[in-house]
Order: C-alpha cells, then structure tokens, then sequence
C-alpha cells in the first residue's frame, strides 16, 4: 500500500490498495481506486466518469484473469477435445456490464461505485462499443461465445483485431454519413496482448519442388501474427474462456535502416504499411480490385494464424501423451467456418500438414475434412463468395494447387461413383472456368471438404437442401443439419432488462431460466393474471420511458411514451423492405391527414422508429436512409397529426442501442421478402423482450410464431414457395397494384417529403424484371395484407389486457432461442465435444 490522497481525486478515507479479488464494495473501492493510481491512464487530477470506467474496468479484469488463467491451466490438463469457432466477425458490444452481471457482482461494484462518488449505470455509458462486425452474423459468433463459456465447453474464438471496426453513422440533411469508429482511441482494458504468442503468414511468392517431391511455399512477403486475447466469462461459472484476435506486425529486420537514413522513410517502412493495412479496418469495401486483395489477406491471415496455433497446441499437449497419432487430430480440435469467410482453412490445413508435418495427402485430406464444419448464413446470389483464381494464384500460389487437387479429386469419384450426376458437374466442382473469369467458388470447397454443413433457422436449412446445395444432398444426405440461431438470455434479458428479469424471477420463483430458458413457459399459467399483468405493464412503461429519453438525447425528438413503439432496427437492405415500413408509415400519415379531428382521435397513436447503417456504397440503401428520415421531418413537425404519428431515425444502431430500444418495443418489423433472410437474430431478442412481431413467413419467424402461438403473430405476405411465381407473374405483366400502394409511392413522387429525388428509388419497385429492378423484393404483392395486419395491431393495441397477455405469452414463448440450446445442439451433433467445468 502506497500513501493516498496525494493523486486522484478519490475520496480519501478510501485507500488505494490492491484486492484482486475483492468481495465487500470497500475492498472493491479500494482495488478501483488502485487501479486509477497505479495503472493510470489519465493525468492525476480528474477521478471522472471516464476514469472511473477505466479504474473499474480493471478492478473486474484483474478477478476474471484468476479463473481466465484456471481455465486455460484445466483445460490444458484435461486435453478435451476443443472447438475453434473461426469467425471474420465478432460483434461483441459493451464488456463491462456483462462481465459484473456473468461474475455475478452488480450489488457489490454498483455499492463500492457510490463509495467512489459514482453510478455504476453512468460509468457502463463510457465503454465504446467493440463493433468487429457487420450485423447478425458477427453478434451470433458473440451470443455463441457467451453460450460455450456459460455451458462450460472448451472452446476459442478466433478472429481479426480490427483497428476500426464498422463506421460510425451520423445524419446530415444529405443522409447518411460515415466516420471511422475508434474503439481503441483510449485503449481496451479488456484485451491481453500475448507478446509469446507469434506465427509467420506468407503471402505470394512460389511453390518449390524439394528433390523428396514435395513441395514447398517459399519467397514472397511474410507478416507476423501477433494474439490479442480477450476473457469470455460465462455466468455464474468459473470458465473463462478466450476470443483470439490477430494482429498484423512486421519485424525489425524489415525495417530497413539504412534506407531511412537515406531519407526515404517510406521506402524503408513499406512492408510496416502493408501490416497496418490488413487488420485496419472492418470489411474494406471491394468495389476496387486492392480492396479485393485486402479481403482476400484478411481472411488468409486469419486462416493461417489460427490454424498454426491450433496446431501448435495440439503437438504441445501431444508431447505430454507418448505417441498419438495426426489420425488423432479430429478428436482434439472441431473447427467451425463462420460462413465461406474462412474457408481458406481448408487448403491452410492440408498445407501444414503436408509440407510442415509431412503428411501425405489421403491422410491430409482425411484429418482436414473430419475437423472442419461449415454454416451457411445466407442464400442471396451476391453473397455467395467467388474469388478470382488470378488473384488467388498470386497471393497464395500453393493453395491454388491444393484447391485445383481437392476439384480433380471431386469431379474423379463423381465420375466413378454418381455417373448420373455427370452433367451436374459444371454447377457442382469448385472451379469455375468461365473464360472471362475463372472463380473459386468458396460455398462449394466448404461442402465437398467439411463433415457437417449446417443452415441457422429450419426454413433456410431446407431451402439450402432443396436448392443451393442439392446435387450434394444425394451424394451426401447425411451431411447437411439445421442449428436454429439464439441469443444469449444474458445480454438480451438479465442484464438489458432488469426489471422485466426481477418479475420473471418473482412469478417462477426462480432465476434458474437465466440458464434454462424453457423455464419461461412456466408464464403461460400467469398471463391472464392481473397482479402479473400490471408489474409487466409498468416494466415496460419504466423501458419505454428509458427508451423515449434515449430517443430525445440522440434525435432531439420528444416521443411519448403512452404510444405504441414500433421498431424496425437492422442492417438496411432491399431484401429487409424498411421501404415497405416506410411506405406503410407514409399510407398511414396520408390517411391520418384526411381525417377529422374525432376520426384522429380514435385511432391507435404510434411511434415508428426505425434504425440500421446503410453500406457505403449501396446507394438505394442509403436513399431508404435519407427518406426515412425526410418522412419524419414533415410528420413530426405537423400539429394535426404528430399525436397521433410519428417517424424517428434512430441513428448510428449498434449493440448498446440494441440494448435500450430492445426492452422498450411492443411492436417489431421482421417483414423481409419469404425465403431471402436466413434466420434474423433480433426477432428472438424482441420476442424475448415481450414485443410482438409483425413479420413474414422467413427464417426464424416460422419458428418463432410457432413457439409463441400464432394468435400472438401479426402474420402476412407471400411465402417462400410462392415468390418465384410471383416474380414471374411479374416479368409477365400480371401483377395488379394495390390503389393504397399507388397512392402511398405517389405522394412521395409528389415531393411531399422533401425536392430531393426519389424517384431512383421508387423506380425498382417499378417495371418488371431483374434483380433490383421489377420489384424483385415484392414490396407490391405484400403491400395490401401489410396495411390489413397493421390495422389489427391497431385494434389489439386498444385491449391492453389483450396486448399485454400477448407480450407475456411472447416471452413464455421464446425459450428455444437460447443460444444456450443452439449451442449445445452444435457440441452434440456437429462437434462431438462435452463439457469440461473447472473445479
Ligand atoms: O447472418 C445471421 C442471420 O440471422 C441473418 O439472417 C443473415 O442475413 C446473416 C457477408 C454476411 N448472412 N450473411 C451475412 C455478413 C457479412 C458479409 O461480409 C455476408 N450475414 C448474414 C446469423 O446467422
């Protein structure tokens, strides 16, 4: 203990002394306190929220590192078979929350916070979001890290460290702007650089012949990987597991002093740049051939380094057991492909163990493909990953031959075994030679090379086995499974919603569905209860209330809390239809305009939000923004109507938006075209929250509506069987437009929004073919039964016993979207591995 009261302006009864695992809140004022004096970050005069989040951040870090280490130890003891979840994206959010409430500690840290003249809620605000992802595919990798650490299964995820992860969006009278989003500005305490942890990854140069006849990949540029490690508490468990990120350094001897000298500073740090450039930023936009290369090294540098440290660990353990076999190696280690992102895995695998380990191929081949499994996350033509085999010839010579082995191998046993499917084989192999431009098709290498191949909702699964990937299905029908997405009841309930959680708790007389959320049905039997239905509705008042203050500090916009919240929030897409949202917001403002005061008054007032970032280069995208957020301009603006309508952009969505807008809906749009959205993850967390779903036949909806009953669904649209012939009904100018959707797209082309021209826009939904164009999203077939169900959300909305047993039987409902469950499902049936609970 040093003497106090000389830096910091702490309270001063209060000592700086190092408890690292502090229990009472003094002995914990007292290790924060420590932290702000003696692993500063700031100057020593300010003890703000800002340093108080630092000061606390590493007071909770330094307990997790006890069991972070236990774990690692156990683990390396036991020599369970493990499982690398190898994911481009992870979208973890805000850590501190989650790592008090997992640690199980909110009293003692929010008590010792006051000590130290703060509040904990405040303090929590001063995180940045680690935002390493897109959308859905990057929060499922972090729902599923919290679910493998809380179920206490040996398992790492693996990903980049991102120097900017997505853009920070902000709203100008243009739309939408972008601004790279610095979450390492001031440093995350939640990362642990491992300076012991370091592999070479080449890019470019050639293939050497040995006079053995192998074969050898040498010249080129090699970077180093070093790891970042951040602590994945599970809940009220001692597991700690790790998410690895890479990051890309050059060494020493590439710096080339004598150069520098010389004056040319940036000759002589050029491959110090080209580091920097791989792991700079998030998803670099590939309109350009250098942005495709970039991916393309990302993703390499990924594979390499993290199959390099998988290897090194199982050789490392290997030791310890006399003699165990690379036959072995499928026992050890499961490693999932999070999509075709890291597919490159494959060919890396198979060249570790041919040319390092000295493997021959059969045997590479066969360790290789009972390791690794595949997810699919989507089915959008687009999305489907090719990759130029110029590009990849250059970059990773000796991969492009292991590729070109594993499509010869392929087309030979179909030749031999399936003649039948012998005309299938042009759609089937992996390369693609189309003379203009020959592709590796990644979706196809991860099929023919992985044992599992698995969609994310059973609608998708069955689109995938019916169609992208059913000439594979009869060859191998026991290789495609479902493995329906969840979410984490943690971050998505416990700790997002308090008081919902405290009332849950006190009607099952237990906290146990934080672990086992089936135990919701346990509501059923309550949700005609008045008691319990007064709690619930004044929870969800104290939400909406958060939520309307939320709305006012970022937008400046005043809503009122006795409407109906309505909440659309996700990436923007063509294919999500927020231009169906707002063409039913515009229908509804038209209406509200032609009625009388007394008619006005006697509907069901709402609150319309809607919020996503819109890709930089995806212009209708970015026009959705724009009119969104023209359209609220003139409706909350006008006297006769914004009681009853209103229409906000939330800006700049994220996971801690997610977090308040989440608890605080009622009602929530999930209306993509049937058949194009794999599963959608918000769903489950808006049903979870009690909020009811407007949604369409896609994805996990299906599944949802059936656990949640379908009385409790706002259901309409077109299924996914139908939309084919609705598009060609389309193409053959038999589609009949609706007289309400007319108008609504007429009154917009009328100006009556803002000059600016939306007629580009309003445009794809004209016509009658292609993609994009023609209304290939079929916002005018839906467009009449949109209106009807939103109509019956109204009237429902009016019985507030009605909506209010609904959204308890919402939640009663929606226990099977515990990524609890997904995951389990994965450890028994794709990776084979069990529990391993440090004692
Ligand atoms: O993955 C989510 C699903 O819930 C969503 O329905 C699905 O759209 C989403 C390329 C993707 N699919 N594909 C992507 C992300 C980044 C990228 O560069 C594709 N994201 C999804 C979780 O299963």
């Amino acid at each position: 203990t040093k003497p106090n009261g000389s830096t910091n302006n702490t309270p001063d009864k209060i000592p700086a002394t190092a408890h690292p695992l502090a229990q009472d809140p003094t002995d914990i004022a007292s290790n924060i306190k420590y932290h702000a004096q003696y692993t500063p970050h700031f100057s020593p005069i300010k003890f703000e929220p800002e340093q108080a989040y630092y000061a606390a951040a590493e007071s909770v870090r330094d307990r997790l590192i006890q069991q972070w280490n236990e774990t690692y130890l156990h683990y390396h003891k036991v020599d369970p078979k493990q499982t690398y979840y190898l994911s481009m994206e992870f979208l973890q959010g805000r850590a501190l929350t989650n790592a008090i409430g997992n640690l199980d500690i909110q009293d003692a840290y929010s008590a010792a916070l006051n000590k130290l003249g703060h509040e904990l809620e405040e303090i929590t605000e001063q995180e940045k979001d680690m935002a390493l992802g897109n959308g859905g595919l990057g929060r499922l990798a972090s729902c599923f890290l919290d679910s493998m650490a809380t179920l206490n299964l040996p398992a790492w995820g693996y990903g980049l460290r991102y120097r900017y992860g997505l853009f920070k969006q902000s709203i100008s009278k243009t739309g939408q702007e972008e601004m790279a989003e610095d979450w390492l500005e001031k440093f995350s305490p939640w990362e642990v650089v491992r300076h012991d942890v370091v592999f070479p990854v080449r890019f470019f140069g050639r293939v050497e012949v040995l006079p053995t006849g192998s074969r050898k990949w040498v010249d080129g540029e090699v970077l180093q990987a070093l790891a970042y490690d951040i602590p994945i508490p599970g809940y009220k468990t001692k597991n700690t597991n790790s998410l690895r990120l890479w990051e890309a350094k050059a060494s020493a001897h590439d710096f080339n002093l004598f150069q520098f000298n010389d004056g040319q500073y940036t000759a002589a740090a050029e491959l110090h740049a080209r580091a920097q450039q791989i792991c700079a930023v998030l998803y670099p936009g590939d309109a350009t051939e250098e942005g495709k290369l970039l991916r393309l090294k990302q993703q390499f540098f990924l594979c390499s380094a993290s199959l390099q440290d998988i290897i090194a660990r199982f050789k490392e353990r290997k030791e310890g057991t006399k003699g165990r076999e690379w036959s072995e190696f499928p026992t050890k280690v499961a490693v999932q492909l999070n999509d075709t992102h890291p597919t490159l895995a494959i060919p890396e695998l198979m060249r570790l163990l041919m040319d390092e380990e000295g493997l021959g191929w059969d045997e590479a081949w066969d360790v290789t493909s009972r390791t690794i499994a595949y997810t699919n996350h989507t089915v959008l033509p687009e999305a489907l990953e090719k990759w130029s085999q110029v590009v990849m010839s250059k970059l990773l010579p000796r991969h492009m031959e292991i590729i070109e082995e594993i499509d010869k191998r392929f087309i030979t046993m179909i030749k031999s075994t399936r003649p039948d499917l012998e005309s299938k084989i042009p759609d089937m192999r992996i390369l693609d030679h189309n003379p203009n431009k020959p592709v590796v098709r990644m979706a196809n290498l991860c099929v023919v090379s992985g044992h599992t191949v698995n969609g994310v909702a059973q609608l998708h699964s069955d689109i995938l086995k019916a169609e992208l990937f059913a000439d594979y299905v009869s060859i191998w029908p026991n290789k495609f499974q479902n493995k329906t997405n969840g979410i984490t009841p943690r971050r998505w309930l416990r700790f997002c919603s308090p008081e919902l959680s405290q009332i849950i708790t006190k009607w099952l007389k237990t906290d146990k569905w934080v672990t086992n959320l089936d135990l919701l049905v346990g509501l059923r039997q309550f949700a005609d209860n008045p008691e319990l239905q007064a709690e619930w509705d004044s929870a969800k008042m104290a939400n909406k209330q958060r939520l309307a203050q939320y709305i006012l500090k970022v937008t400046g916009e005043t809503i009122d809390p006795n409407t109906l919240f309505d909440i659309q929030v996700k990436r923007i897409h063509e294919y999500k239809r927020q231009l169906l949202n707002i063409l039913g917001a515009v229908y509804r403002y038209k209406k509200l305009k032609e009625m009388s005061p007394e008619e006005r008054k006697a509907t069901t007032p709402r609150t319309i939000m809607i919020g996503g970032k819109a890709f930089a280069t995806y212009t209708n995208a970015k026009r959705i923004v724009k009119l969104v957020n023209d359209v609220g301009a003139v409706v909350n603006t006008d006297p006769e109507v914004n009681e009853y309508l209103k229409v906000v952009f939330v800006p700049n969505y994220n996971v801690s938006v997610a977090e308040v807008l989440i608890p605080g809906s009622e009602l929530s749009q999930h209306i993509s075209t049937a058949g194009m959205e794999a599963s959608g993850t918000s769903n489950m967390k808006f049903a979870l929250n009690g909020c009811l779903i407007i949604g369409t036949l896609d994805g996990a909806n299906v599944e949802i509506r059936e656990e949640v009953g379908e009385e409790n669904f706002f259901l309409f649209g077109a299924t996914a069987d139908q939309v084919p012939n609705l598009r060609k009904d389309r193409e053959n100018g038999l589609f009949k437009a609706d007289p309400r959707y007319e108008e609504a797209k007429e009154f917009i082309r009328s100006n009556a929004f803002e000059s600016y021209d939306y007629n580009p826009l309003l445009d794809s939904l004209e016509g009658n073919s292609g993609y994009g164009r023609g209304d290939y999203f079929l916002v005018g077939h839906d467009f009449p039964t949109y209106i009807d169900i939103q109509e019956k959300v109204d009237e429902a909305y009016k019985d507030r016993k009605r909506w209010i047993k609904m959204s308890i039987l919402s939640t009663a409902g929606s226990g099977k979207f515990s990524s609890d469950r997904t995951i389990s499902q994965y450890a028994k049936e794709i990776w084979k591995i069990e529990a391993c609970p440090v004692p």
